[in-house]
């Protein structure tokens, strides 16, 4: 870690400094525009990225504190519960807490989260305990960073920016790349204005009067916010190209059944789908470990195929930018025939992360999509299996299991097939052309086997688990085939 992170001052960077900020790769890809011809806005939009880069951190081992607020409304118990989550957030960035302060507060003013005394209280600490940046677990105005920073004198992020650097880090696909771009500049729209302007100011544009100086910099502002927008869309596009070729892809295992994981981050999504597809991927106790998805046979044999997918996990307040740009990853989730939802029974807020789970299902149109419910870490519970069993007794269609256990491994996997010999019906249906809709339907929930044309339409063989024809298909002049496998 560099000395200079330790002394923060926006205004003490020069353009050498923000250019060793962003890293060789970044550099032509991002900003296209000469080093030696950067504009002050060029300049700011550089600035403000490296400092929510705080790009040393590739180093780890940064000391962090930790702050929050406590209004009357909130119970104190839930605000620390928030702040070890944030904790975890901190230290899969590899970087350490020392140092924590909550503030009671009646409310929350526009101009400042904390009074004036707190956070010279906080300066004071953070001086004594070496802290390298401040991270507020309160979704921050750029008004209320300002402030905060010109009392602490050290840079602050929201609980937002950290999961940005979090995804930033693990993000390793052209697609994941690409998602995280997109959040991070939408993140930094809102927060460029005041960068600019502190620039502009800083410049001092000899002899403007302050409403002229005002001006000009909305004007430039609008022109630095319509290249960011740019940016954006352009992103998008290259996304939209990403998706297209995912879903050439999807439909080419049009015949295969798909098993998606999902779940709160470190439930243990990834330690199970190692499990049950034979596979090495990386799975540790870092929050958002994984970003990338990965599709993998599930072992043993099995007709149709059976493939797993594992992806990003979810958390309590994930960041709308980050919804926003993963949409298209998440919405995969509802293409899944069944979900396994992975619970970290261990953990004493598993409740609330099912609910957190379930809200960005429904979000993005996976809320209907059968599932099973995983309460893994067993072994990880007092009172191991007996107690997680009546804990999970409110879910329907449960297994408890421990995902280091291979016997535990192989009674999901064979619970799995199970769900499939059991709920898949083979059925014909028939539609004319003028149904069109049933034609959509048909394609997104079942697997078509075939389809034979005919005179106003086409009929087709499908295979799907029960529920889906009675939800899509009730009434329909359907012949049931052949039953299960
Ligand atoms: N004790 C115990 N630990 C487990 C179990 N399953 C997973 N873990 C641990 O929990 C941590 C998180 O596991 P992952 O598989 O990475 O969790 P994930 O849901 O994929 O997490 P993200 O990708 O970060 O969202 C790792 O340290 C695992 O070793 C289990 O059954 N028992
Ligand atoms: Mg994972």
């Amino acid at each position: 870690m560099s000395n200079d992170s330790k002394h923060f001052d926006k205004n003490q960077l020069d353009k050498n400094e923000f250019d060793k900020s962003l890293s060789e790769k970044e550099k032509p890809d991002k900003f296209p525009t000469e080093k030696d011809q950067l504009s002050e806005v060029e300049r700011g939009i550089l600035l403000e990225k490296a400092r929510l880069n705080l790009e040393t951190r590739t180093i780890g081992g940064m000391r962090v504190y930790l702050m929050s607020v406590e209004l009357a409304e909130d119970d104190p118990s839930t605000i620390q519960e928030d702040l070890q989550e944030l904790g975890a957030l901190v230290r899969s960035l590899g970087d350490d807490c020392v140092g924590v302060a909550v503030q009671k507060r009646s409310k929350i003013t526009s101009h400042s989260l904390i009074g004036t005394g707190k956070a010279e209280e906080i300066k004071q600490s953070c001086g004594e305990l070496k802290v390298d940046y401040v991270v507020c677990d309160k979704d921050l105005s750029p008004s209320q960073v300002r402030n905060l920073e010109k009392i602490i004198e050290l840079p602050i992020l929201d609980r937002t920016g950290v999961i940005l650097q979090i995804f930033r880090k693990n993000a390793k696909t052209r697609e994941a790349k690409t998602q995280v771009d997109i959040a991070h500049f939408e993140y930094i729209l809102p927060r460029l204005s005041n960068s600019w302007v502190a620039f502009e100011r800083q410049r001092g544009s000899s002899g403007s009067a302050a409403g002229r100086l005002r001006g000009a910099g909305e004007t430039q502002i609008e022109m630095d916010r319509r290249r960011i927008r740019d940016k954006i869309a352009s992103l998008k596009k290259d996304l939209e190209r990403i998706k297209t070729e995912r879903n050439t892809q999807r439909k080419g295992r049009a015949g295969e059944l798909n098993v998606v994981l999902v779940g709160y981050t470190n439930a243990g999504k990834t330690t199970i789908m190692n499990g049950l597809t034979d596979s090495h991927l990386s799975a540790n106790n870092n929050l958002f470990e994984t970003l990338d998805s990965a599709v993998r046979a599930l072992k043993g044999h099995m007709n149709p195929k059976v493939l797993v997918t594992d992806t990003v996990g979810f958390i309590q307040n994930l960041p709308h930018a980050l919804v926003a740009s993963f949409r298209s990853t998440l919405e995969e989730t509802s293409h899944a025939d069944l979900l396994l939802h992975v619970v970290d029974a261990s953990h004493p807020r598993f409740q609330e992360q099912i609910r957190v789970t379930e809200e960005v299902l429904e979000s993005v149109g996976a809320g209907k999509v059968p599932k099973m419910y995983i309460f893994n870490k067993v072994d990880a519970v007092a009172g191991g299996l007996r107690v997680v069993k009546l804990l999970a007794r409110n879910y329907p269609n449960n297994i408890c299991i421990s995902a280091e256990s291979k016997e535990d491994i192989k009674r999901l996997r064979d619970a799995v097939v199970d769900y499939f010999t059991k709920n898949m019906e083979e059925r014909t249906l028939e539609f004319s052309y003028a149904d069109n809709e049933k034609f959509r339907l048909v394609y997104l929930h079942t697997r078509v086997l075939s389809m034979i044309p005919t005179d106003d339409g086409a009929v087709f063989k499908v295979r799907a688990p029960t529920e889906v024809f009675q939800r899509y298909f009730s009434g329909e002049n359907d012949e049931r085939s052949t039953e299960g496998d």
